[in-house]
């Protein structure tokens, strides 16, 4: 009988032993998984450019763009409703998550000149 406690004893402390060590990796797993599931790259809008002007970014990326000028610019794709942040004014951001692979270019709408790219990998 006593055998018999020990064991069922035992057996209940290596099941207790297996899901705290599952659930503390788990705990551990996930702030890092979050980071590299919602990364966000940064464009700068600055002297009438986009700075990097030409970005390659993993589907799924946020990317941002951060009007550093002291003039109205917009981040519009150049096929039409892919993106546009319309009217971004001084100090403004706009932030797009791209879903689909491919190359995207875009410009301003303002000053067409101003003209960049985001190619998107699988
Ligand atoms: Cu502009």
């Amino acid at each position: 009988m006593r055998r018999i406690i020990l064991l069922v004893t035992v057996g209940a402390m290596v099941v207790v032993g297996t899901l705290l060590v599952v659930s503390v990796a788990g705990a551990q797993k996930h702030p890092t998984a979050m980071a590299h599931k919602h990364p966000t790259r940064t464009v700068s809008i600055q002297n009438f450019s986009f700075k990097p002007a030409n970005i390659t970014i993993k589907r799924g990326t946020k990317v941002r763009w951060i009007n550093k000028d002291s003039t109205t610019h917009t981040v519009t794709a150049n096929k039409k409703r892919s993106f546009d942040s319309g009217r971004l004014g001084p100090g403004k951001s706009y932030t797009h998550t791209f879903k689909s692979a491919g190359k995207k270019r875009y410009h301003c709408n303002i000053h067409p000149d101003m003209r960049g790219s985001v190619v998107v990998k699988r």
